[in-house]
């Protein structure tokens, strides 16, 4: 009976009517007559819930049955964007829903427009965690992943009338979330504070008792494969108290006291911590326990599974690899080897030997000041048990001690170094490197593009990469979901790829090399037109939108050139807006009939400032102003305009990554580790203008120099360059007259705010530590070889084929395989129906 009553998939259209209003009487609890989109999206959300259901249930009976080897992908951030429209294309049932809800007397756009975004990471970091989700689930892959249940994802950006960024909390979950399941069988205590005792045994082993203890519940989200069976699974951990409020004090009238507690447990997956300017994580205790929280959790769920294998425990790293996405969960480590000793009864060397082959690091920064550090009474006061395993990580693990003697042989008396590459900076307070920690507990070590990768060998971890060997440091170019950033972002062209390749898109989304098809068909009159058009109807599509949201009329006739991403000194947002500003002066300075010969362009800023980041918040003040003052300049307003959007997301990306000509990627070389927007934009058939680095190197090596616009000094230059702004100044004027004129209008009062924007100004003035004075004329003349290229209308629509032609190194399956054989060492499952 059971078997015979199993639910299948929604397989047509009248499928999809009646479990929409089945849902809307059941799980929505409305008339299905006076239904309104949100409505409607919520039932169809239900629905396409119930099917993906199916193949979730599946997935994890075969992962149960085969006990294959399975990666987990520990990540505080996972940026999502919205989930409908996805999960709709990885099931198959696009068309089954347009076609159902039409026949409800809806359009499936106005309801996939109803969904919020999930929006629980900061940037790059966190949408790449997404796309490899996504690819790991269409390569049939058995990964996992792990994160928190943030209750407020990244704040709502507001731009007040002056031009200052004002924050707002992001309440996601208020309309309700169908794409989660509470599991409230899934839970594990973690515990703060307390006191750790040694065991005088000789083994190493403590007692940790005392404390806070906190609930750690899951809450399971569906991750759909595209065109697979495989529905893998993101568990994210919510916090609760263990107990709901001290009966004690309850009883006693103290009623604030009696709840004290259960707040404190809640308040650990309230926010999402924005990426603070200043090193942020000094003094941030409840950062601290986020991440502790949810390694904790992690680690206790993934070792119950590996238990219910009845394997011993030195069979761990056959059956798990764990990939720590940046240093946020590298506690994990010490963690692991908590349970290991105090809990298992391992001997130290052998817990060691375990640890280090289960976890895989990786690094997406080489700036400095974004390296995490842990204050040492901190983590002694919150984790003492983890302290003290740290310190004895420093007294035997042979990479680091100063008494082994494999160190003392390779560098005898070599102090510095020792100091270089100790665990723990010295200092006031001395701090825990977490790098430094990750690095020497994992298996192996990644940066996320060929440059950034060299950069981490040869400069933050040079000293481990001489100690190590360089094998333990390797490489996997980021990448990015063919299916979200070209298929559901841009179908008319992904329609078009299908039709010129005479390819279901099932084939080319999944194989992207695929593409390189396209090629021929640059020389094709006729297909350049159809590109064109649908670039075209992509930039009204934009301009719509920001019609029908911000009341701004945009004209379409023009180049619309975007930067997007968040706002940083080392992205150069400020380089951009200053070369907006000598392009205004430019066209001032121009004759009427000169002026008609020039290009119009509209240009596009998006992009949020770390709440406690000042220079930042004023990049976004000057460029809404100069936009006021330029868009309202009857000489020309016709040639350019600017807008600053406000609240950047997924959601927004999806609708300005396929309007745009030209993109802006536009770092001092050396510091973007990868950047991921700049292959969204090349996808689709956005050319690029950018510095020789992070991935735009390998972008134009696939689609070759002649199609990007590159500018700004090559990496080895760039600390020389510093040097000299520091010992031998030279003043703006006699460096850069073009920059110089520039900025004196700025300070002059030319677009509003007199002096406010003194201290962005004098960044530049003084140390110009991110090289604007460097770059800026090399950046001018790649802004006015854009312009030329683009007269040339036919030759620039060739550049844009070829360069979506050469994408196929950065589908985002590329590299999830990558990972899987060069690191975890994991193989594809066929899902089994049940
Ligand atoms: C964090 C912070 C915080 C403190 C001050 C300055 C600062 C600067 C950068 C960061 C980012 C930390 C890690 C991160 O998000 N990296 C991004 O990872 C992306 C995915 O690999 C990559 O494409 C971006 O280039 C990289 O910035």
């Amino acid at each position: 009976v059971w078997k015979e009553s199993m639910r299948t998939l929604d397989k047509d259209v009248n499928d999809v009517t009646k479990s929409m209003v089945t849902h809307v009487q059941t799980s929505l609890a409305r008339q299905p007559y006076n239904i309104d989109n949100l409505g409607a999206y919520q039932a169809a959300a239900h629905s396409a819930r119930d099917n993906l259901l199916i193949n979730w249930n599946d997935t994890q009976m075969t992962y149960t049955r085969k006990a294959p080897k399975r990666a987990y992908y520990l990540s505080l951030e996972f940026l999502m964007g919205r989930t409908l429209d996805n999960a709709l294309l990885n099931l198959g049932l696009k068309d089954q829903y347009k076609d159902g809800v039409k026949k409800l007397g809806f359009s499936i756009e106005d309801i996939l427009d109803q969904e919020r975004d999930a929006a629980l990471g900061n940037g790059g970091l966190g949408r790449l965690a997404a796309c490899y989700l996504d690819s790991s689930a269409s390569q049939e892959l058995p990964v996992w992943g792990y994160g928190l249940r943030y209750k407020y994802g990244i704040f709502q950006q507001l731009i007040s009338p002056a031009g200052d960024q004002l924050e707002a909390p992001d309440p996601w979950l208020d309309n309700q979330n169908p794409w989660e399941l509470p599991r409230l069988d899934v839970t594990y205590e973690v515990r703060f504070y307390g006191h750790a005792d040694r065991l005088d045994d000789g083994t190493g082993r403590a007692i940790w008792q005392g404390g806070q203890e906190v609930l750690a519940q899951a809450y399971d989200v569906m991750i759909p494969g595209y065109g697979t069976q495989t529905t893998n699974n993101l568990r994210l951990w919510e916090s609760k108290p263990k107990r709901g409020f001290d009966l004690n004090s309850f009883n006693a009238g103290n009623y604030e006291g009696a709840v004290e507690s259960s707040n404190s447990a809640a308040a650990i997956t309230s926010v999402l911590y924005p990426n603070d300017h200043t090193n942020f994580t000094v003094g941030k205790e409840l950062r601290l326990k986020q991440q502790y929280f949810w390694t904790a959790a992690s680690l206790a769920d993934i070792l119950r599974r590996f238990k219910n294998l009845g394997k011993p425990m030195n069979e761990l790293p056959d059956y798990v690899a764990i990939q720590l996405n940046d240093t946020h969960p590298t506690l994990a480590i010490p963690e692991l080897m908590r349970i290991l000793i105090d809990e298992e009864d391992l001997r130290w060397d052998h817990a060691w030997s375990i640890v280090t082959n289960v976890f895989f690091y990786t690094n997406h920064t080489v700036l400095p000041e974004a390296l995490e550090k842990w204050p040492v009474p901190m983590i002694e006061h919150v984790l003492p048990r983890h302290m003290q395993i740290i310190y004895d990580i420093r007294t035997t693990d042979d990479a680091i001690s100063l008494a082994d003697s494999s160190f003392k042989k390779k560098y005898p008396g070599d102090r510095d170094r020792l100091a270089r590459m100790s665990l723990i900076e010295e200092g006031m307070p001395k701090q825990v490197r977490m790098a430094h920690l990750a690095v020497i507990g994992s298996r192996k070590v990644n940066g996320v593009a060929e440059l950034h990768s060299d950069l981490v060998r040869t400069t933050i971890l040079k000293d481990f990469v001489d100690f190590e060997g360089v094998s333990k440091f390797g490489n996997v170019t980021n990448g990015i979901t063919p299916r979200r950033w070209l298929d559901q972002c841009n179908p008319e062209l992904s329609a078009l790829i299908s039709k010129t390749l005479k390819l279901d898109k099932s084939v080319w989304l999944k194989d992207l090399f695929k593409l390189e098809g396209l090629l021929p068909f640059a020389e094709d009159a006729a297909f350049r037109k159809e590109w064109a058009a649908i670039k075209q109807r992509n930039k009204e599509r934009l301009a719509n939108y920001v019609q029908t949201t911000l009341g701004l009329t945009i004209r379409t006739d023009a180049m619309f050139d975007v930067q997007i991403k968040r706002i940083h000194e080392y992205k150069r947002q400020t380089l951009n807006i200053l070369g907006v500003i000598h392009r205004y002066f430019t066209l001032k300075n121009m004759s009427a009939v000169e002026r008609k010969k020039v290009n119009p362009r509209v240009v596009f800023f998006a992009g949020k400032a770390a709440p406690a980041y000042f220079i930042a918040k004023l990049t976004i003040r000057l460029i809404v102003n100069v936009a006021r003052v330029i868009n309202a300049d009857p000489d020309t307003k016709d040639y350019l305009q600017l807008y600053f959007l406000p609240d950047y997301s997924v959601s927004l990306a999806e609708v300005l990554i396929p309007a745009s000509d030209i993109s802006q990627h536009i770092s001092t070389a050396g510091t973007e580790a990868s950047g991921t927007s700049n292959m969204k934009f090349c996808l689709n058939g956005g050319l690029l203008l950018g510095t020789v680095d992070g991935a735009n190197i390998e972008i134009a090596e696939e689609v070759g120099e002649s199609n990007v616009f590159f500018f700004g000094h090559l990496t080895p230059a760039v600390e020389d360059l510093r040097y000299q702004h520091l010992y031998h100044p030279v003043p703006i004027e006699q460096k850069c007259p073009a920059l110089a004129h520039v900025i004196n209008q700025v300070s002059a009062g030319v677009f509003g705010d007199g002096g406010v924007y003194e201290p962005l100004l004098n960044t530049i003035r003084q140390s110009d530590y991110y090289l604007l004075t460097d770059d800026f004329d090399s950046y001018i003349a790649a802004l006015a070889m854009v312009d030329e290229a683009y007269l040339d209308k036919d030759e620039w629509v060739k550049k844009s084929i070829r360069t979506t032609a050469k994408m196929g190194k950065f589908s985002s399956d590329r590299a999830i395989v990558e990972y899987a054989e060069s690191y975890w060492n994991i193989e594809p499952v066929t899902i089994q129906k049940s």
